[in-house]
């Protein structure tokens, strides 16, 4: 289960919560979506200590109730991961001195990149990047972005990072807009050798909203528990769209009942 962005919905990061991803949901990881540049965002005006000690209580909560949790710096509007790469690289550098000896804790690099970035531009940024991460922890996974909203995972298969170990690649769909066609991109970059997460998905269109398709929903999950790919819902929140898990009337942040979740929390559910 991903949260939405940690800067609008920090609520979601406690403790009874986490706990509950895992003992009531049953999940075994969860993501912690912080925005690079959105409103709010780490790098556009954003509370950085603020955002950075909601990161930290999401990681300790996980490792305290036995998740594995996904450090995700969420890129998005600001398109080419590049574009705060001196950021990132602060950030990571701080988040695996911090974690270097927790197995649970996945450092996502760059959520997104889109508008055009190119591979060779994600993989020189991630290049970067995990040069940082792997002076202080040698072993962690990361996930690095693909092209156009992590679909051209292809591109990656053909030009894999080489340099460093326990890299795995980021592909995302919805299930409403992304069909056979990605699906048989996973596939075959799977076969080719790629190690595929699937760091966000949903059950709607891309725009996270629209409606539910749950053919479509369900043939995703049959084909990734086919190649063992871990998938991770988009978003924790009360949002009132379709993403949303809980229920835009619900203002609790933990203990939810049936009746609480939306449409796609009862499906993920
Ligand atoms: C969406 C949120 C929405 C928010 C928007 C812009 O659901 O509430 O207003 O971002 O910040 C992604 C992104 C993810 C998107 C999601 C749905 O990673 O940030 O969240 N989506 O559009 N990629 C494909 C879909």
């Amino acid at each position: 289960i991903s949260t939405h962005g940690l800067a609008w919905f920090p609520q979601y990061v406690n403790e009874q919560g986490i706990k509950e991803i895992k003992e009531v949901w049953q999940a075994e990881v969860v993501r912690l979506a912080m925005y690079t540049a959105e409103y709010g965002g780490y790098c556009t005006g954003g509370d950085k200590d603020a955002l950075k000690k909601l990161v930290k209580e999401g990681v300790e909560y996980a490792i305290k109730y036995d998740l594995y949790v996904i450090i995700d710096w969420h890129i998005l509007s600001d398109n080419n991961p590049n574009t705060y790469k001196e950021e990132a690289k602060a950030f990571f550098d701080e988040m695996s001195e911090a974690y270097k000896d927790y197995p649970n804790v996945i450092y996502e690099i760059c959520n997104e990149p889109n508008g055009g970035t190119s591979w060779k531009d994600v993989k020189s940024y991630a290049e970067e990047v995990i040069a940082v991460i792997r002076e202080n922890d040698e072993d962690n996974i990361i996930i690095v972005g693909t092209p156009n909203w992590c679909q051209y995972v292809d591109q990656a298969a053909a030009d894999p990072i080489t340099s460093y170990d326990n890299i795995m690649y980021a592909l995302h769909y919805y299930a409403a807009t992304h069909k056979d066609d990605l699906r048989k991109k996973m596939v075959n970059a799977i076969n080719a050798g790629l190690p595929i997460f699937v760091s966000e998905y949903g059950t709607c269109d891309a725009s996270g909203n629209g409606a539910i398709d749950e053919k479509q929903a369900n043939a995703w999950v049959e084909e990734m528990d086919r190649y063992g790919v871990s998938y991770v819902a988009w978003n924790l929140s009360n949002k009132n769209e379709t993403s949303a898990l809980i229920n835009s009337g619900c203002n609790k942040v933990s203990g939810f009942s049936w009746d609480d979740l939306s449409a796609s929390g009862k499906w993920l559910f």
